[in-house]
């Protein structure tokens, strides 16, 4: 039985028109170009020079430092105020490999091997962000250089990692954990984070033989369809060590979205039928009991994962990402109804605000964290479909995000992309560098070092599979 929400929907009219002679200097403009006549490869060398014109900012500015602040020309830290991790560096290692920037990735990788000290952090560090994050990028650089440090910090990095699991009394994981001291905190935990783990881990078990890893992140899914509700919905947060949902709302939304990601990750990845089995019947119930048409739009609302009772139609820019991931999962006709659905909201704004209500069309947060999610499902639909449409998208996207974003310094974040013009923040964000330049990339490229034609990228676009070395 599908919800439906006692909401009226707000008139729609955008104050941009959606797909109109977006123009960047020495580029074609956007979509309202025919397509075939796109010199793609033209487009390429662009995001590629965007991304090195950035890495000799980051190199200038922040070297060694988790991010640059390219409008101040300074740095940040992302996990622990006094100790860098070399951040930026560890997620742009894939994508300097398929750009060819070989010399810029070899710098990178002499940095992690004289500098790169996880254990020193002395601060709670997420699990999860660790684990996208830096075992990620660790073990994507690793697949395509062969440069065994990587691999060895992506596995001293897990090792910290791993008695979050192994000491939860249910399996599902602690939080955070203070990589100096061991000391683990959170035993209230969000899906996401619970679930985002099998692809990092599991490659991991399978290079070095040690299945440790993989069983720990199998575990905690597992833990999470035990305790599915009777529609076959997951809630939102839950006690890692009474296994009780302290939030049961069901949503796809963050923060649990790329949970489900993981699922069919897991199964994609190693081929565990559990794994598929968890996925589609954990799919099956978002599609019957969220999922709602709205002026001929798709789009998915938060529901009581008790009752199915729908709670509300605020949502995320990172839920865009699942667009890609029905795509991929075989729900290929809600998938990219609901990639258009994204597509429409830019007729009202010029880049995808951080949140928005789809009953009223506004945004709920103007920001705009340099996100990469809508290119992503792009890049899926894509890869799946091979239609012009998604490359297009992308590509306007590309543009918006270019002339909103681009500062002497390399791309930042915006504060608000309701202004005119848009409001700009200081901070190119660890994950800019790990995926949507290297999903513009591979989209426009053509590129001789990836196999379009059997892949895997994670959640933070790091290359598990598909990697060509030459
Ligand atoms: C990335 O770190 C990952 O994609 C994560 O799963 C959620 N989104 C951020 C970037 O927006």
């Amino acid at each position: 039985m599908r919800a439906s929400i006692p909401f009226t929907r707000r008139a729609f009219l955008g104050t941009l028109t959606a797909a109109g002679g977006l123009a960047v200097a020495g580029l074609p403009a956007g979509p309202a170009n025919a397509a075939g006549h796109r010199d793609w490869h033209r487009v390429a060398e662009d995001v590629r020079a965007e991304l090195r014109h950035a890495w000799g900012s980051y190199r200038r500015y922040a070297w060694g430092h988790d991010q640059l602040l390219p409008v101040s020309g300074g740095h940040s830290e992302f996990f622990d105020s006094a100790h860098p991790v070399g951040l930026s560096i560890v997620e742009a290692l894939g994508t300097l490999y398929f750009m060819g920037l070989d010399d810029e990735l070899a710098d990178g990788v002499r940095w992690v091997r004289d500098h790169l000290d996880f254990a020193g952090v002395d601060a709670d560090v997420q699990v999860f962000e660790t684990n996208i994050r830096m075992v990620g990028g660790l073990l994507s650089g690793y697949l395509c250089t062969g440069e065994r440090v990587l691999l060895d910090q992506a596995r001293t990095i897990a090792d910290i990692l791993l008695p979050c699991f192994t000491e939860s009394p249910t399996g599902l994981p602690y939080r955070r954990v203070n990589p100096s001291t061991g000391d683990i905190t959170g035993n209230v935990n969000v899906l996401a984070e619970v679930g985002t783990i099998i692809a990092e881990f599991g490659t991991l078990s399978r290079l070095v033989h040690d299945s440790r890893y993989f069983d720990a992140a199998k575990k905690a899914l597992r833990a999470v369809y035990d305790r599915r509700s009777g529609l076959d919905l997951v809630g939102t947060e839950i006690n890692i060590e009474t296994g009780e949902w302290t939030d049961s709302s069901a949503r796809v939304d963050p923060p649990v979205d790329s949970f489900f990601e993981y699922l069919w990750d897991g199964w994609d990845l190693f081929h565990d039928r559990d794994l598929r089995h968890w996925y589609d019947t954990l799919t099956g119930a978002v599609l019957r009991h969220e999922e709602e048409r709205l002026d001929g739009e798709l789009w998915f609302h938060r529901a009581d994962m008790t009752t199915g009772a729908a709670l509300g139609r605020e949502t995320s820019e990172l839920t865009s990402y699942y667009a890609g991931l029905l795509g991929q999962s075989g729900h290929l006709r809600e998938g990219e109804a609901y990639h258009s659905a994204w597509a429409s909201v830019l007729a009202s704004y010029p880049l995808l605000p951080e949140g928005y209500d789809y009953g009223t069309g506004k945004a709920t947060d103007p920001g705009n964290q340099l996100r990469p999610e809508y290119v992503d499902a792009a890049f899926n639909l894509w890869l799946v479909t091979g239609k012009e449409l998604y490359r297009e998208r992308a590509y306007d996207y590309y543009l918006r995000q270019k002339r909103a974003s681009r500062v002497a310094n390399g791309w930042t974040i915006a504060t608000d992309v309701t202004a005119s013009p848009v409001k700009l923040g200081d901070l190119t964000p660890g994950y800019w560098w790990a995926e949507q330049m290297k999903y513009w990339y591979l989209l426009f490229a053509d590129c001789p070092r990836f196999d379009y034609r059997n892949n895997y990228l994670s959640t933070e676009g790091a290359v598990l599979r598909g990697v060509v070395r030459r």
